[in-house]
C-alpha cells in the first residue's frame, strides 16, 4: 500500500498498469470523490469537471435525489430479469415514452447495446414492412461517426484505431459525409434497400461538429420521402446537453419533447438514449419508437439480463425528472452561449486557439497545431494543474462539457482557468 499522499496516486496508476488492459490513455489524475460540478483526487485536490464522463453526468456528480432513489431501490429490489415482471418497469416505460413523445421503449444497458438494438429493429422493419429481401438491408452512416465499440458498430467506423484488426466486419452499411444532404439523397436514391439513416445530431467524438441548421430537418424529410427510418443517436447529445431536451430539435423552445412545437419539432423514427439517462450512476440505455416499428420485435427475439431492471429504471426516471424539474436544458443553453462568447473574445487575440464550436454545454476548442501534436494534451495537463479536468478528443481538439448544473459564477471561474492556462501556450 502507498506510504505518502503524493505516491498514493502513483500507486493507483501503477496498479492499473500492472493488472489492467491498456485500452485507455487517461489523463494522469486519480479521482476519489465527486459532487455536482466538482471532483476530488486521492490527495484531496478539487477540480471542475469539464468532461462530465463524456456527457453521462449532466445532472452533476452524485445528485442527491438520484442517489437517494438509488439507495432506496438498491435496498429493495435490484434485478428480476425479464423472465418476470417487476413493479418499476411499467412506470418507467410510461413516463419515458410520454416524456419524449413515442409509443414504446425497449430498455438496454450501454449505449452500444442501444445502437445495436436500433440496428436490429431497423433491419427487421425493412424486411417485414419495406419489402427488403432478407440480408439485403442497408443503413446509411456518416464518416467520422462514433456509436460505440461492439464488433458491428466498429464495422462501420471510419476511425482506423476503432476498426482495424477487429474483422471480419459486419456488412450492410453505406457511408456519406456528415452534414451533406445531397450525399444522403444520392445514397437513398442509389440504395433501395436502405432501411435507415443512423446519425449523431452533433458529432461528439469527431470533435463536436455541429451540422448546418437544416441538416437534421433535411434528413427527416429525405428519410420520409424514401421510406427509411431516421435513427437519432442522442446518447451523448440528448437529455439537455445541447440546450434542448434532444439535440435533433436544435434551438427548440419546448422544454420536454411531448410539447411538440411544430415549428421546431423534428421527430426521429428511432431515438437512442444512454449516458445521462441514469445521471451517470448506472448503465441505462433505451430505444424509443412507435408501435408499428417496435412490434417487429416479438418475445424471445431481443433483450438482456439487466435490461429494464428495477434499479436502473427507477434511477433513470428520477434522472429525467431532475433534468426537467431543474430546467437543466435551459441552463445549458444559457451558459453555453456565455461560454462560446467569452471564448470567441479570447480567440480574437489568440495564436493558439483557432475556433470554438458547439451547442448548449457540448463545446470544443480547436488548437492551432497539427492533430498529432501534443499541444492539446499538454494544455489539458496544465488545466488539471490549474483545477479543471478536460481531455482532447482527436489530436488538436479539446472537448468542454461540464455538468448542466453549473452556475454562471462557476462557469466564469472555469473560463478564467481555461484562458489563464491557454495564455501559457501563446506564442
Ligand atoms: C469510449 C468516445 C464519446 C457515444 C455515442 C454511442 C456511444 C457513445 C454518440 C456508446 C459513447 C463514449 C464511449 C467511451 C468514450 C465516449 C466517447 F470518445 F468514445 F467517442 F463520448 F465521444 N453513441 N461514447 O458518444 O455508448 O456503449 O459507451 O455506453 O468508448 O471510449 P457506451
Amino acid at each position: 500500500m502507498a506510504t505518502s499522499q503524493a505516491s498514493l496516486a502513483q500507486y493507483y496508476l501503477d496498479q492499473e498498469k500492472q493488472y489492467g488492459a491498456h485500452d485507455y490513455n487517461p489523463l494522469p489524475v486519480v479521482l476519489a470523490k465527486g459532487e455536482g460540478v466538482f471532483l476530488w483526487d486521492v490527495e484531496g485536490k478539487q477540480y471542475y469537471d469539464f468532461l462530465s464522463a463524456y456527457s453521462a453526468v449532466n445532472q452533476g456528480h452524485c445528485h442527491p435525489e438520484i442517489i437517494k432513489t438509488l439507495k432506496e431501490q438498491a435496498e429493495t429490489l435490484t434485478l428480476t430479469s425479464r423472465a418476470f415482471h417487476n413493479n418499476k418497469l411499467g412506470d418507467y416505460m410510461e413516463f419515458t415514452t410520454k416524456f419524449f413523445g413515442f409509443e414504446r421503449l425497449l430498455p438496454m444497458n450501454t449505449g452500444a447495446e442501444g445502437v445495436e438494438t436500433a440496428i436490429k429493429i431497423s433491419r427487421k422493419w425493412g424486411y417485414l414492412h419495406k419489402g427488403v429481401l432478407e440480408n439485403e438491408a442497408k443503413i446509411i452512416v456518416c464518416n467520422n461517426n462514433f456509436h460505440g465499440r461492439t464488433t458491428t458498430i466498429i464495422s462501420f467506423s471510419t476511425d482506423p484505431g476503432s476498426k482495424n484488426h477487429f474483422g471480419p466486419h459486419t456488412p450492410g452499411f453505406v457511408h456519406i459525409p456528415y452534414n451533406d444532404l445531397d450525399a444522403l439523397k444520392a445514397a437513398l436514391e442509389a440504395n433501395p434497400t436502405v432501411v435507415g439513416f443512423l446519425v449523431e445530431p452533433i458529432q461528439g467524438e469527431a470533435g463536436v461538429y455541429t451540422p448546418n441548421t437544416d441538416f437534421i430537418r433535411g434528413a427527416r424529410a429525405l428519410c420520409s420521402q424514401y421510406n427509411a427510418l431516421l435513427i437519432a443517436d442522442e446518447i451523448q447529445t440528448g437529455i439537455g446537453r445541447t440546450g434542448s431536451i434532444l439535440a435533433v430539435c436544435g434551438d427548440c423552445s419546448c422544454q420536454n419533447h411531448c410539447e411538440r412545437q411544430e415549428d421546431t419539432y423534428i421527430r426521429p423514427d428511432l431515438l437512442i438514449l444512454g449516458k445521462a439517462l441514469s445521471g451517470g450512476t448506472y448503465p441505462v440505455s433505451a430505444v424509443l419508437c412507435d408501435s408499428a416499428i417496435m412490434d417487429v420485435i416479438q418475445p424471445g427475439q431481443h433483450g438482456s439480463t439487466f435490461g429494464g431492471n428495477p434499479l436502473g429504471v427507477t434511477i433513470a426516471q428520477k434522472a429525467l425528472e431532475v433534468v426537467r424539474d431543474e430546467k437543466l436544458m435551459l441552463n445549458a443553453r444559457r451558459l453555453g452561449k456565455i461560454f462560446r462568447a467569452e471564448m470567441e473574445k479570447y480567440i480574437a487575440t489568440s495564436s493558439i486557439v483557432t475556433k470554438v464550436r458547439g451547442r448548449g454545454l457540448l463545446n470544443a476548442i480547436v488548437i492551432n497545431d497539427t492533430p498529432d501534436s501534443k499541444t492539446a494534451w499538454n494544455i489539458c495537463l496544465r488545466l488539471r494543474d490549474n483545477g479543471l479536468l478536460a481531455k482532447p478528443t482527436h489530436g488538436n481538439i479539446i472537448r468542454f462539457a461540464p455538468p448542466l448544473v453549473m452556475t454562471e459564477e462557476q462557469l466564469h471561474d472555469c473560463i478564467s482557468i481555461i484562458q489563464k492556462t491557454l495564455a501559457e501556450f501563446e506564442g
